[in-house]
């Protein structure tokens, strides 16, 4: 298959913001792209790479979200507050769901382990 050149992704997230159809896998940098997040909440699957309890931030590798559009990757999630973050560390693989801040970003604002 050819490659997907960088000026054809940006015209395919700018389309979908028009019309909300199917486009291609949206390209987002750390969550902080305002394109077409208009999805207020969703499930994700990865593995925790890094906790920081000062921070009240994961890194997680997920899997690609695709109620998001997003591919899989590594990124930091801010943790909603109240949330704990006891029980998790590094490698632990967890499901997890994300809520849309006012802010515009998403939070973690619920996280379980799983086997
Ligand atoms: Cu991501």
């Amino acid at each position: 298959m050819g490659k997907v050149s960088g000026g054809v992704l940006i015209l395919a997230l700018a389309t979908g913001l028009a019309l909300a159809g199917p486009t291609s896998v949206a390209a987002q940098s750390e969550g902080r792209s305002q394109a077409a997040e208009t999805v207020e909440k969703a499930t994700g699957k990865g593995v925790v790479q890094a906790v920081n309890k000062e921070e009240r931030q994961l890194r997680i590798t997920h899997e690609a979200i695709p109620a998001l559009k997003w591919p899989g990757m590594t990124m930091a999630f801010k943790v909603a507050s109240g949330l704990s973050l006891e029980g998790l560390a590094p490698g632990a693989r967890v499901t997890f769901t994300l809520s849309k801040s006012p802010q515009g970003g998403y939070v973690i604002e619920q996280i379980q382990r799983v086997e």
